[in-house]
């Protein structure tokens, strides 16, 4: 019953529109798998060298800019921890110094996993394909044994009735192409090979994401970030990267895009989108300037990538503010990029207060781009009352009411398009100490897809947001960039000590009571 499971305050499937979308999302380096008989065949010989070798040559997998990352020692302490620890905790860039090389092991156990979405009455999958098991370097030879495991995959999936949602790029970039690209090959490849099946791709997972953690703070791969930083990461120039990498990106998807219409839409009539981070953000107090910070924190963010997609150009703020470092379009460019969207992704998770900071001056000195947007956003008001519940990543706080806000937002800047919430979620901390039972028992999170869904569907019943479908964030347990194992977001408990064995949280049957319900 509803009460008791699905929506406690009379969610139920029949509210939100026919032809509604559910489904779970997952990404490729943060699910993958290995063979791990070989991993251990070859760490008796090097620890650290080949290990990685073994687990990035699995069925012609090519290395990805994350394996370079996840096992790129970092800082001196960190020298010290790699080398009096087993090699699957090499790394010093993760905050638990593990890596993804097994994960949760999907590649190896997809069939299971269908199965587990299958059982809650998930209407689709949102899932990334590995690009380096396609090309392995990147460009050139295509590597069939690739090809054949995502047939397998998107097969599964559609003979359970659950439809996939493809993302081509999750942050894995073949290694080959940091300093390159040949995104457009890669893309037809996959066009070619499963756009029969597939009728929405996510070009691209949070580029704003990969432009600041990747270019700027240097907290994500390929880790770079500005100059003054350089013991912690690459150096690069974080006053110009980042820019640079949102207009590749902006260009990537354009480009597909115009491919995919020309080449293969009378055919496949599938729909291209990116899935795009995006925070709400509340003003901190209802002074002129915060709120006018407000609007320039979400135009930092969702306009920069957006808004060249609905109007030709980035935000009129980002051209004053960031000036000769912003790549301009050219009139071609504009064009191409101009309407190239067909549906918006959003990943929405929190929302901050932001204030007015103008007074940043190491950041001004480095041109960053938090510098450059001239706010500061935090989680707490300025008596530092938190903005709600927090989960276990410190950027996340449970704040319902931003998801109808953002809609609205989005409905009102862009003209009703139509959007995927491509993920939504949050997490508890892997505690060591808490035993399985006790896991399973995810109340909070209940609450959480209870009010974000709540509000959604608000947004699309009493607002007319043209919201198309909901992805939780995630399946299963897995490797969170940044922060490793550390952090569960899963509706199903993964433990990572007993062979990898699923379980289901509380969430699964609160999701399976919600899809049942009519
Ligand atoms: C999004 C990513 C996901 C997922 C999620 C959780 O930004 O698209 O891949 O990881 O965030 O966040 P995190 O991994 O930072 O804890």
């Amino acid at each position: 019953c509803i009460a008791q499971g699905g929506g406690g305050g009379g969610l139920t499937r029949g509210s939100f529109p026919q032809g509604f979308v559910f489904g779970t999302a997952a990404a490729a380096y943060q699910v993958r798998g290995v063979f791990r008989l070989l991993v251990v065949v070859v760490i008796s010989i090097s620890p650290i060298f080949i290990d990685y070798e073994g687990a990035v040559k699995v069925d012609g997998r090519g290395q990805t800019i994350w394996d370079t990352f996840a096992h790129t020692f970092g800082m001196y302490t960190q020298f010290w921890f790699t080398q009096t620890h087993d090699s699957s905790y090499q790394s010093g860039k993760i905050s638990d110094f593990s890596n993804a090389d097994v994960a949760v092991d999907q590649y190896h156990r997809f069939q299971e996993d269908v199965q587990l979405m299958a059982n809650m009455g998930m209407d689709a999958y949102r899932f990334s394909i590995a690009w380096s098991r396609i090309l392995p370097n990147g460009t050139g030879q295509v590597n069939q044994a690739g090809i054949d495991h995502y047939n397998k995959v998107i097969n599964a999936l559609l003979s359970k009735g659950i439809q996939p949602y493809v993302t081509l790029y999750h942050w894995d970039l073949p290694q080959a192409l940091e300093d390159s690209n040949d995104f457009a090959a890669y893309a037809e490849t996959c066009f070619k090979a499963f756009g029969d099946r597939v009728k929405h791709w996510i070009t691209i997972n949070e580029p704003h994401t990969v432009a600041v953690q990747g270019y700027d703070a240097g907290l994500h791969a390929p880790g770079r970030c500005s100059v003054l930083l350089h013991l912690y990461c690459k150096s690069g120039n974080s006053g110009t990267e980042p820019y640079v990498v949102a207009h590749n990106f902006i260009l990537a998807h354009a480009t597909v895009s115009d491919i995919y219409r020309r080449k293969y839409k009378a055919t496949q009539n599938g729909q291209l989108g990116i899935a795009f981070d995006v925070i709400w953000y509340e003003p901190m107090t209802n002074s002129t300037i915060d709120i006018e910070a407000t609007k320039r924190a979400q135009e930092f963010q969702l306009g920069w990538f957006a808004d060249p997609f609905f109007f030709g150009d980035y935000p009129a703020t980002m051209r004053k503010r960031v000036a000769e470092r912003l790549p301009r379009f050219t009139a071609d460019e504009a064009a191409l990029v101009k309407g190239a969207l067909d549906f918006v992704g959003i990943n929405h998770y929190t929302t901050f207060y932001t204030r007015h900071n103008d007074t940043n001056i190491i950041g001004r000195l480095l041109n960053d781009t938090l510098a450059d947007t001239g706010t500061i956003s935090l989680p707490f008001d300025k008596n530092g009352k938190p903005i709600g519940d927090r989960a276990n990543s410190i950027w996340l706080y449970i704040v319902p009411g931003g998801m109808r806000k953002l809609m609205n937002y989005v409905k009102e800047r862009y003209n009703s398009p139509p959007v995927y919430i491509t993920e939504n979620g949050m997490d508890d901390s892997n505690n060591p100490f808490t035993s399985i039972q006790d896991a399973l028992k995810d109340s909070k999170r209940i609450k959480y897809h209870n009010d974000y869904l709540t509000n959604l569907d608000a947004s699309i019943k009493e607002d007319g947001c043209d919201v198309r479908g909901y992805f939780a964030w995630s399946l299963l347990d897995n490797w969170e960039w940044a922060a490793g194992y550390t952090s569960r977001f899963g509706l199903y408990f993964v433990d990572y000590k007993d062979n990898l064995k699923r379980y289901p949280k509380n969430s699964v049957q609160w999701f399976k009571s919600l899809l049942s319900s009519s």
